[in-house]
C-alpha cells in the first residue's frame, strides 16, 4: 500500500480508515466541537455568472458522482459555481498524479497527497504556484480556529503556497484496541505503562479470559509492521526521527532506545503473545485474526472499536474492543499516536488569473464553513437526514444520492475527530467511551520533528537501509540472528556516509522549517 511509502508516520489502518470514513460519518454523533463558526460567505449571493472551476481530487467512494447529482448541483448554486471535478481512486491516485505534475498540464485545482512528493517540491521552488498568504486574512473559514495549525504547519519557506485538507491529528494510527471484557473478566485494570500492558498481554495467555478452559487466546494479534509505535515509545518521538538538544535531529532507527525496543518485541515473541506466523503475517490476516475474536490485542486506528468491534461481536457478543489511550515508558514518559492535522494538499498554478483565484478561496471558504462542512458530509437536512435526539439520522434519499459515501466530503473534509473516532452504527456508549480517550490522547504531546520535512537523500537511500534493518529486526526476534548480528549491522549503518547525508539533510530541513 502506497500510504505507507509514502508517509511512513501513516498507518495501513488509516489508510482503512478513510474508506470506511465517508459512510461511517453519517450516522455518528454530530458533536465534534467545530464551535459557532460563521457560515459561508456569500457564494451565491454576489449574483453575476458562475465562476468555472477545474478540480482534481481524491475519492475514496465506491461509486463516483457527477455533476447531475442534486448535493453537486446545491453545491455549485450556494458557491456560484460550475465545477468540473475529475475525481482519482485510491489505487491509482499516486500515479496520475505523478504523472499529471510531469506533465505540467495543472487543471486549476490540483490536488496532491503528499507534500514531500519529490516533483512537488521542486515545481513549489520553481514558483509554478500561487503564495496564497496575501489574501488568505479576508476568508474567515479558512481562518478557523481549528484550521490554524494545518495552515501553519504546511507553509512553505513562511508561505502559504496550499490549501491543506483538513484531518485530525488525534484519534487515528496503530495502538493498542483491547478486549475490555477480558480485562473485566480476569478483574484487570486498563494498563497504562508498557511494563502493565506486558503483564495483561501474558495473563491473556496464560489466564484463560474467554473462560473456555483451553489455552486458545492469541494475546496480540500483531505482524512486525503493527509494532512500530513499541520503538516509537522507547524512543519518546513520532516518526523515524528525534530532535536532539542542540537541534540536531537523529534517526532513532541506529538509537539504543530502539534496540530495547526490538528486545522488548523479542522477549513477548518468546513468551508466545503474538500469533505463530508473526513474522510472515500480512495486514489483512492480523485483522482476520481479531475479528475471529481470539485475540486480546490488536493495533488500530479509534473508529475500529466498532468498525472492527462490530464484527469481534457477532463471533463474540460479549466482546468489547476498546482503544488505549496512551502507554508509558520506564522513564514515566508517556506516548500516544498523533498525526499531522491534515492529509493532502490542493494547489493553484500561476496560470490562474488572481480574480479566479480569489473565487476558488471563496468555494474553499465556503467548504470550511459549519454549513458548507456538513452539507458536503451529511447532505441537506430533512432530504438526506434528520435531527433526532440531537444525531443526525440518514433517510434513504442520501444513499440515492450518494451521500456519505465519500465523493463531496472526500474533497473536503468534515473539521471533526468524528473522521478518526467515529463509525456507521457505532452506539452511543462506544462513542462517548472514544470522545474521552481521544480527549486523554489530546493531552499527551510527543514531537514529531520529521513529519514535514523533505531530504532528497532521504528519498534515495533511506528504504533501503530501513529495510535491511527491519529484515534484521524480525531474524533478531524469531531467533534466527544474534543480536551480535543486529549490533554489527547498526555500526555498519552509523558510519555509511549516505546514512550521514540524510542526517545532514533532515536536520537543514528542520532548522530552515522551524528555527527561521
Ligand atoms: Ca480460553
Amino acid at each position: 500500500m502506497k500510504t505507507m511509502k509514502l508517509k511512513p508516520g501513516k498507518s495501513l489502518v488509516k489508510t482503512a480508515s478513510l474508506l470506511i470514513l465517508a459512510s461511517s460519518l453519517l450516522l455518528s454523533a454530530c458533536g465534534g466541537g467545530s464551535g459557532g463558526t460563521a457560515s459561508g460567505s456569500g457564494g451565491g449571493k454576489d449574483g453575476g455568472e458562475p465562476t468555472s472551476i477545474t478540480i482534481q481530487t481524491l475519492n475514496y467512494a465506491t461509486e463516483f458522482i457527477d455533476n447531475t447529482n442534486p448535493l453537486w448541483k446545491e453545491l455549485e448554486k450556494r458557491t456560484n459555481t460550475k465545477l468540473n471535478i475529475t475525481w482519482l481512486s485510491p489505487s491509482t491516485a499516486e500515479e496520475k498524479i505523478n504523472v499529471m505534475l510531469a506533465s505540467g498540464d495543472l487543471p486549476e485545482v490540483t490536488f496532491v497527497e503528499s507534500m514531500q512528493n519529490p516533483q512537488l517540491q521542486k515545481m513549489l521552488k520553481q514558483g509554478v504556484f500561487w503564495d496564497l498568504t496575501p489574501f488568505l486574512k479576508d476568508y474567515p473559514n479558512l481562518n478557523r480556529e481549528e484550521l490554524k495549525e494545518m495552515w501553519e504547519i504546511t507553509k512553505v519557506d513562511g508561505k502559504n503556497m496550499v490549501i491543506p485538507r483538513y484531518y485530525p491529528s488525534y484519534g487515528g494510527g496503530v495502538f493498542p484496541m483491547i478486549r475490555k471484557d477480558w480485562l473485566d473478566a480476569l478483574g484487570l485494570e486498563t494498563p497504562k505503562t508498557l511494563d502493565e500492558f506486558y503483564n495483561v498481554l501474558k495473563a491473556f495467555k496464560e489466564k484463560d479470559p474467554n473462560g473456555n478452559g483451553q489455552a486458545d487466546e492469541i494475546p496480540y494479534a500483531a505482524n512486525p509492521g503493527a509494532l512500530a509505535y513499541i520503538y516509537n515509545i522507547f524512543n519518546e518521538t513520532q516518526g523515524g526521527w528525534k530532535l536532539e538538544p542542540d537541534n540536531t535531529l537523529s534517526p532513532i532507527i541506529t538509537s539504543d532506545a530502539s534496540r530495547e525496543a526490538m528486545l522488548w518485541i523479542k522477549k513477548a515473541y518468546d513468551d508466545g503473545l503474538f500469533p505463530k506466523d508473526f513474522a510472515i503475517m500480512k495486514f489483512s490476516q492480523v485483522m482476520d485474526t481479531m475479528r475471529s475474536a481470539k485475540a486480546g490485542v490488536g493495533g488500530m486506528s479509534m473508529n475500529h472499536a466498532w468498525v472492527t468491534g462490530q464484527p469481534v461481536k457477532e463471533v463474540d457478543p460479549k466482546a468489547d474492543l476498546m482503544p488505549l489511550a496512551y502507554l508509558e515508558n520506564a522513564n514515566g514518559v508517556k506516548y500516544t499516536p498523533s498525526g499531522s492535522p491534515y492529509y493532502g494538499v490542493y494547489l493553484i498554478p500561476k496560470k490562474v488569473p488572481e480574480a479566479k483565484v480569489k473565487k476558488i478561496l471563496e468555494f474553499f471558504d465556503y467548504g470550511y464553513s459549519v454549513e458548507g462542512n456538513e452539507m458536503l458530509t451529511y447532505g441537506l437536512e430533512g432530504v438526506h437526514y434528520k435531527v433526532e435526539n440531537g444525531k443526525k439520522v440518514a433517510t434513504p434519499q442520501a444513499a440515492i444520492d450518494k451521500t456519505g459515501d465519500g465523493n463531496l466530503n472526500n474533497m473536503i473534509h468534515l473539521v471533526s475527530d468524528d473522521m478518526a473516532i467515529s463509525a456507521v452504527g457505532m452506539p452511543d456508549e462506544v462513542y462517548q467511551r472514544n470522545v474521552e480517550i481521544v480527549t486523554e490522547r489530546k493531552t499527551v504531546k510527543v514531537p514529531n520533528p520529521s513529519a514535514e520535512l523533505y531530504s532528497e537523500a532521504y528519498n534515495k537511500y533511506y528504504p533501503e537501509i530501513s529495510k535491511k534493518v527491519e529484515d534484521m529486526r524480525v531474524m533478531v526476534i524469531t531467533g534466527k540472528e544474534p543480536i551480535e548480528a543486529y549490533d554489527q549491522l547498526i555500526e555498519t549503518i552509523k558510519n555509511d556516509p549516505k546514512m550521514a547525508e540524510i542526517t545532514e539533510e533532515m536536520t537543514k530541513a528542520y532548522q530552515e522549517k522551524y528555527l527561521k
